[in-house]
C-alpha cells in the first residue's frame, strides 16, 4: 500500500507512535510518505519504502497566525495526487482530521478517491477537543474520517461520550519495538548515578501540569525516608521549574537529577528500578510501555487507559490518582529485594502483549477494510 503519515514530528507520543508505525510499515513493503511540518524525531533510518514531505508554511504579515491547516490540507492534496497514494492515517485530531477532511474534498472535485484514517490519541479529545472552541470541528472531522481509531478503550469510551460520534471506533493499542527497547547492559552508567547501589526511579513526560510530576517527586521523598534511591526525571516542559522549587523545598536536590529530552531513553530505562506515571490524564501511557519493555516495574496512577497496560499486582501497581501514601508505599513493595526480580520480569512479560508484530497487522487489516468501506460508499 501506498500511505501518507500525517503526524507532530516532536518528541509527543502521538508523533512518536505515527513514526514508529510508518517505520514497522515500511519494513513490510509499504511505501510511506510523511507529510509533517519538521524531521520527525524517530526518523532515524533510511529506507527505500520511507519519504518525508515537508508543508511549507507560508507567512505574510497580515497573518497574525500562519493558516497551517491550510498548508497542510494544500500538501496532502500534492502528495495523494503525485504520489498516487491508496490511504492517509492522520495521527491527533488537532488539526490532522479536519485538514484531511478539506484535501479529500479538493481531490474529489478532481476525481480523486482518497481514504483518510484518523487516529484519537488522547488530549485532542480529553482536553483540547472537548473545548467548545474547538469542538464542533473535531466532533464533524471524526465523522467524515472513514475509519477511526483510538489507543485505548478507555479512550473511545470517552470519545463517545463527550463528542456526538456515529462513527465506529476501532481500538488498536500503542505497540513497541522489543528490539529497541531491551534491557541493556549499562552497569557503569549505573554505578555513577548509584555508587552505593541505592535503587533508581525514572519518570518520563513532557512535564505538562497533566503528568503531575510533583506526585513523583514527593513519592520519592517518602520512599527515600525508608530505603536509600536516587530519581531520574526525563523530558522537559512548563513544569520543570516549579519542580526544581520542589525538590529544593524538600531537600531532595542531591538523589534527583533533571536530565532534559533525551534521545536514546531506553538506556536510562536500561538501569532503573521502577518508573512512575502518576498522570492526571492518560489515554495510554507509551513511555510507561517503553519502560516496561526495558524491564521496569510500573507503578501508575489509575487514570485513563492505563489500568489496560498495567496489571495491578503483575508488572506493578495502580493506585487513585494523587495518592501519595498508597504510591509510597506500592513503590516500597515493588522495590523490596525479595519483589523486585519477580515484578521486573512481570513487565517484559506484559510488554510483550503490545510487540509491534501483534498491533502492526491490526493497522494493516484496518487499513484495508477502510479502503473496500469506503469504495461500497462511493458506489452507493
Ligand atoms: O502525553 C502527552 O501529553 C502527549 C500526547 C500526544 O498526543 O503526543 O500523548 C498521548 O498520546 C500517546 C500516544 O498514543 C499516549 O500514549 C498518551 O497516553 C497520550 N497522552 C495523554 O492522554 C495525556
Amino acid at each position: 500500500m501506498k500511505i501518507g503519515i500525517v503526524c507532530y514530528p516532536t518528541f509527543g507520543g502521538s508523533g512518536v507512535v505515527a513514526t514508529e508505525l510508518g517505520k514497522a510499515l515500511s519494513k513490510q513493503g509499504h511505501h510511506i510518505h510523511f507529510i509533517t511540518y519538521s524531521q520527525p524525531t524517530r526518523l532515524d533510518f533510511l529506507s527505500p519504502n520511507l519519504f518525508y514531505h515537508e508543508v511549507d508554511i507560508k507567512s505574510y504579515p497580515l497573518f497574525e497566525h500562519a493558516p497551517y491547516e491550510l498548508a497542510l490540507a494544500s500538501k496532502m492534496v500534492n502528495v495523494v495526487k503525485y504520489e498516487k497514494l491508496d490511504l492517509l492515517h492522520v495521527h491527533y485530531a488537532i488539526p490532522h482530521a479536519s485538514a484531511a477532511y478539506m484535501a479529500k474534498q479538493i481531490l474529489k472535485d478532481q476525481g480523486i478517491h482518497i481514504p483518510v484514517v484518523t487516529t484519537l490519541h488522547g488530549t485532542d479529545i480529553t482536553l483540547v477537543g472537548k473545548d467548545p472552541s474547538y469542538e464542533p470541528v473535531v466532533t464533524f472531522s471524526i465523522n467524515h474520517s472513514d475509519g477511526v481509531t483510538a489507543v485505548s478503550e478507555d479512550l473511545k469510551k470517552d470519545t463517545l461520550q463527550h463528542f456526538q460520534v456515529r462513527k465506529h471506533i476501532e481500538v488498536i493499542p500503542n505497540f513497541i519495538d522489543l528490539n529497541r527497547f531491551k534491557r541493556q547492559r549499562k552497569e557503569h552508567f549505573k554505578k555513577a548515578i548509584c555508587p552505593n547501589d541505592e535503587k533508581l526511579i525514572v519518570h518520563t513526560s513532557n512535564f505538562r501540569k497533566v503528568k503531575r510530576v510533583g506526585d513523583v517527586i514527593r513519592v520519592f521523598h517518602e520512599v527515600r525516608k525508608v530505603i536509600p534511591v536516587k530519581l531520574l526525571l526525563v523530558g522537559d516542559g512548563p513544569e520543570r521549574d516549579r519542580m526544581e522549587r520542589l525538590c529544593r523545598e524538600l531537600g531532595t536536590c542531591e538523589d534527583v537529577r533533571f536530565l532534559g529530552k533525551l534521545d536514546a531513553v531506553e538506556e536510562v530505562l536500561s538501569v532503573a528500578d521502577l518508573f512512575l506515571m502518576p498522570s492526571e490524564k492518560e489515554s495510554f501511557g507509551l513511555a510507561a510501555l517503553e519502560a516496561m519493555a526495558c524491564e521496569v516495574p510500573l507503578l501508575s496512577s489509575d487514570a485513563g487507559g492505563i489500568p489496560e497496560l498495567n496489571v495491578n499486582g503483575f508488572s506493578g501497581f495502580v493506585c487513585k490518582v494523587g495518592d501519595i501514601d498508597a504510591m509510597s508505599n506500592r513503590a516500597l513493595e515493588i522495590l523490596d529485594d525479595d519483589n523486585l526480580p519477580t515484578f521486573k520480569k512481570n513487565a517484559l512479560e506484559r510488554a510483550k502483549d503490545f510487540d509491534v508484530t501483534r498491533v502492526l497487522p491490526l493497522y494493516e487489516d484496518f487499513y484495508q477494510k477502510t479502503i473496500e468501506n469506503s469504495i461500497l460508499t462511493l458506489s452507493k
